[in-house]
């Protein structure tokens, strides 16, 4: 479990972490965070876990927190005014801030568009964002952080889509999770004002695995294929076909992989 004292003790951090639920277990963060929402608590709220039994990924997918071994968070956002043109933006959020933290642990980390956080290769955590809109705009986010941090976190090659991995394999050390919480949502305090902005999008693309290489991504059930350029100014992915054509890939895509050619 995790040591509520000393998160209280670094929360919160530019309005985020509080007020702070903390969880032995729990289906979701991200269920109870909308949950919490939709009963009016207020922008900067942080739901932790140490162990989620219906952990959720993206379209329905599953994500697994097994205990004293990873870390599961989510934190409510509120604008108000509601805001346009930042929803593309949230999952790259949500990864830098992860990214900025465990690069702090010394690690080389790269973000598999949209969402995933790699290390040496590996997903070691991923995010899932859940939005509640107004017509176009957003009033309120949940973004939620999944992060693998020792090895008993890393579910069996046969239930993952891709490799996954761990921060202690891949650094070679014991990590405090309780510091790495509190470092994410620190980074996540830096990007907030800056979501959506060039500089944030300069900060993701620096990191994106496989740019500039021929890759194939899953878009609404279409696999397509082309040269990963970079990303659009809303955060989506520009893809450039054999044929020339350039293809802008939305956030609801999936499985992104380079092709060996
Ligand atoms: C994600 O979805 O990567 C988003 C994961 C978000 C999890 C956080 S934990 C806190 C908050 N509360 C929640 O309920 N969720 C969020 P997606 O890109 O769809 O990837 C899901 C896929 O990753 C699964 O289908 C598996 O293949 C794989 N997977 C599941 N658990 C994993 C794990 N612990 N490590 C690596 N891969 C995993």
């Amino acid at each position: 479990m995790f040591d509520r004292s000393r998160l209280e003790a670094g929360l919160p951090i530019r309005g985020l972490g509080k007020p702070l639920y903390l969880f032995s277990t729990i289906d979701s963060t991200n269920a109870r965070a909308l949950e919490l929402g939709q009963t009016g608590a207020p922008h900067g709220t942080l739901v932790i876990a140490d162990e989620q039994t219906a952990g959720r990924g993206r379209a329905g997918r599953r994500w697994l927190t097994p205990s004293r071994s990873a870390i599961a968070l989510s934190l409510l956002l509120r604008w108000e005014p509601p805001v346009g043109g930042v929803s593309g933006a949230l999952s790259g959020f949500g990864a830098l801030s992860v990214a900025e933290a465990v690069e702090g642990l010394g690690a080389q980390v790269e973000i598999k568009w949209p969402n995933d956080v790699l290390v040496a290769g590996k997903k070691v955590a991923g995010v899932l964002v859940e939005a509640q809109w107004q017509g176009s705009l957003i009033a309120s986010a949940v973004v939620g952080i999944g992060i693998n941090v020792r090895p008993g976190s890393v579910p069996n090659p046969d239930q993952v889509g891709y490799p996954a991995g761990c921060l202690e394999q891949a650094i070679g050390r014991r990590i405090d999770r309780e510091a790495l919480i509190l470092d994410v949502v620190q980074a996540a305090g830096r990007w907030l004002p800056l979501l959506g902005s060039p500089e944030m999008l300069e900060g993701w693309e620096a990191r994106l695995a496989f740019r500039g290489m021929q890759v194939s991504v899953d878009d609404s059930g279409v696999r397509v294929r082309g040269r990963f350029e970079n990303l659009h100014t809303d955060g989506r992915m520009v893809l450039l076909t054999d044929e020339g054509e350039r293809l802008i890939i939305g956030p609801n895509a999936a499985d992104l992989r380079p092709i060996d050619r």
